[in-house]
């Protein structure tokens, strides 16, 4: 139960023109008329909802700060609580010496998220939008901002309720068939399910691809680049983030460690990471470098294969292109300002039709030319679903995977001839991991991860 009155400062820990302290809980009001004098002369608990009322916050008697206070009572507020807010000068010292005064006065420190918390613990939203929350203030383009807000609209929460419904219809089905067989017949039921189970799985599938360009637009383009030594995969990181954060040498197998740039290619961000080029090495340390290569490879979005056109390719260019073949990849034709000793056609044998940039340290047009294939593969192919609500939060993705599997053993069921109590049980398992993306019959430990993550006073 929610007994606490609680209180938090809403607003930065900086310098700023005004900062807020939030209080919420049922003694909300009966704290703040502890604390503030209206010049109204009108108490606190008496003020009308969704009022602001010109004060001061009072320490030992005397007017510490000239603020003003609003008071949202519940349920309608952000929490569903009582609800005060106490604008005051801004100001790290100004901001905490409050909150105490608040703290003295009977309200305890609220936790990161704690408010959020009470607003799902009160029905005020569920976790998909309490996620929302987070989710925006975390935003940084807007691609993201827009996403939040549509979750946090409560679009997303719809969409799992349809699916939701359709699974609670057919395990109620199966019950009553199973409890009242003479009014039911499940003669052609399994095949009807899994019909419609099919269906279930073609949205869900969908989703969780929607989610990956989702993450991308969202937080940016994992992308490895790799290549075979001295190929010049560093200086296309260089290149690319406009600084020498890389070395580059003549030397084969310069790079050893892994190198990580963010940049911005128009509307795109590339999360870059600057691999050690891959060969058969004898060196240990650049033996552990080929391996996290490969590693960062197969966890990548995107693959910018670096080819060095001017000399032949070789054993390793060969084993890579093996390595990495299906993959999206784009491959860069690098040195083009160099003489030319294999062709475009040389790759795209062995590679497939992927997409080839040419590409020079010396070219300044090179990243013009990558950033056009990059927008054809990541945006003009995403524009239609710009209109859907899209899944980015890990936590919801995985109970969405979950509930994919247990639908998945439901079509397993009927092809091996189960009867209908091995359907429901599966169908149960998937209503149950939809619910919890949605927060519904969440335990009390996993609330408490899930809002921990919070910033303070939200
Ligand atoms: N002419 C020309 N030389 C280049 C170009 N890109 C890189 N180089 C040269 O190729 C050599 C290797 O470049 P790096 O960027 O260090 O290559 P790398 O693939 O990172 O090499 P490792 O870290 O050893 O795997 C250096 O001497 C670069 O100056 C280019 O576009 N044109
Ligand atoms: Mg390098």
């Amino acid at each position: 139960m929610i007994s606490d009155t609680i209180a938090a400062i809403a607003t930065g820990m900086t310098s700023a023109g005004i900062g807020i302290i939030r209080i919420s809980g049922a003694d909300a009001f009966a704290i703040a008329d502890k604390v503030f004098t209206s010049y109204s002369g009108d108490k606190v608990c008496d003020f009308k909802t969704h009022t602001i009322h010109l004060g001061n916050i009072m320490k030992n008697g005397r007017p510490f700060d000239e603020v003003l206070l609003s008071v949202m009572r519940g349920p309608r507020s952000y929490t569903g609580e009582d609800v005060v807010e106490i604008n005051a000068h801004g100001g790290m010292y100004l901001c905490n010496a409050i909150l105490q005064i608040v703290l003295d006065a009977g309200a305890v420190m609220a936790e990161p998220g704690e408010f959020t918390k009470r607003a799902f613990l009160n029905g005020k939203m569920d976790l998909t939008q309490a996620e929302a929350v987070m989710d925006l203030i975390s935003s940084k383009n807007e691609y993201a901002v827009k996403n939040s807000m549509d979750h946090l609209n409560g679009r997303l929460r719809k969409k799992i309720d349809e699916l939701r419904q359709k699974i609670l219809y057919e395990t109620a089905y199966i019950e009553s068939a199973l409890d009242d067989p003479e009014h039911f017949d499940l003669t052609d039921y399994p095949e009807e399910l899994d019909g419609k189970v099919n269906t279930m799985l073609d949205e869900i599938e969908r989703m969780i691809q929607l989610s990956k360009s989702g993450r991308i637009r969202k937080d940016g383009i994992r992308t490895a680049i790799i290549g075979k030594p001295n190929a010049g995969k560093s200086s296309v990181l260089n290149m690319l983030s406009g600084r020498e954060s890389a070395i580059v040498t003549d030397i084969p197998g310069t790079t050893r460690d892994s190198i990580e740039e963010s940049v911005r290619l128009g509307e795109l961000q590339l999360n870059l990471t600057d691999t050690a080029g891959i060969r058969d090495a004898d060196d240990e340390v650049e033996r552990i470098g080929v391996e996290k290569a490969l590693k960062i490879s197969n966890d990548a979005d995107l693959i910018l294969f670096v080819v060095d056109s001017s000399i032949p390719l070789d054993d390793n260019d060969i084993k890579i292109m093996e390595m990495i073949n299906g993959k999206n990849i784009v491959v860069l034709f690098n040195k083009t300002d160099l003489e030319a000793v294999i062709s475009v056609e040389d790759i795209l044998e062995k590679l497939g039709n992927v997409p080839v940039v040419e590409f020079s340290k010396n070219d300044e047009e090179s990243d013009v030319r990558l950033e056009a294939v990059l927008k054809e593969l990541f945006i003009k192919k995403e524009a239609a679903v710009d209109d859907e609500s899209i899944m980015t939060n890990t936590r919801q993705l995985q109970e969405l995977k979950l509930a994919q599997q247990s639908l998945m053993n439901v079509l397993r069921s009927i092809e091996n001839f189960m009867t209908e109590d091995f359907f429901s049980i599966d169908l149960t398992d998937a209503y149950k991991h939809l619910g919890f993306i949605i927060g519904e019959e969440i335990e009390d430990d996993l609330a408490n991860m899930i809002f921990s993550r919070f910033c303070m006073g939200k």
